[in-house]
């Protein structure tokens, strides 16, 4: 009889210890109270488009990435099976499609939420979108004595991600026939250039054009051309 009832009690024991042990292991969730760490790729200047990642990270798992752009409208993006990091790709509409912000200077605000309702404190960057326009050149007219060294003289300008372009001068008769072509290779854009060839052309007066393509394969919207002066 004794030994029975001291068996119930053991029992009763066990079951507590495990009732406390279910309550701890919910009581993990429960409290937790640490928010998603969201980070970005963000830079400072695009061409064109921008096209920035967000990245979530949470212990328990991430619920919901917002984002809002120029404080427009707040983006909400659910994240499916709670991972412990999530992607998302920014600005969206509001189907969730990546989208342009456009040429100019953007604000965005980026937070996420976890599973269990922590929402992260919200942040900001600015970013800044520029067009990658096309290249134009300008050249200046020079003189050569026959059978010397010709310096042609010339300058590309140009916005765009890579501050170089490929430069390819003609040089043209009075009538207009390209009787010399010098491909000066890639040039540094927004500087005097220079580029010569021996100069067998016979005496007289020549134009010659510059072209010139930069690094997004754009070709010059403005053609430079001078005068070349054989003498
Ligand atoms: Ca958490
Ligand atoms: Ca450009």
């Amino acid at each position: 009889m004794r030994k029975t009832h001291i068996a119930v009690l053991a029992v009763a024991v066990v079951v507590i210890v495990m009732a406390i042990g279910a309550v701890a292991a919910y009581g993990d969730l429960a409290s937790d109270t640490q928010a998603p760490t969201t980070t970005t790729d963000a830079v400072q200047v695009y061409w064109d488009d921008a096209a920035i990642t967000l990245t979530a990270e949470d212990d328990e798992g991430i619920r919901y990435i917002y984002h809002e752009l120029d404080n427009k409208v707040v983006r909400l993006h659910r994240v499916e099976g709670a991972p412990l990091s999530a992607h998302l790709e920014v600005p969206t509409n509001a189907r969730g499609v990546r989208v342009s912000p456009g040429v100019g200077t953007h604000t965005l605000l980026y937070w996420a939420q976890d599973i269990n309702g922590n929402v992260e404190e919200r942040h900001q960057l600015t970013f800044e979108v520029r067009e990658d326009t096309p290249p134009t050149t300008s050249a200046k007219a020079v003189s050569v004595r026959r059978g010397r060294t010709a310096t042609l003289k010339f300058k590309v300008d140009d916005a765009g991600p890579e501050d170089v372009a490929q430069v390819v001068i003609k040089v043209q008769n009075k009538k207009g026939k390209v009787v010399r072509t010098i491909k000066a290779g890639s040039r540094r854009v927004g500087v005097d250039q220079t580029a010569q060839f021996r100069c067998t052309l016979a005496k007289g007066v020549y134009t010659y054009y510059v072209y010139a393509t930069d690094s997004a394969g754009q070709a010059q919207s403005k053609v430079g051309s001078a005068k070349l002066t054989v003498k």
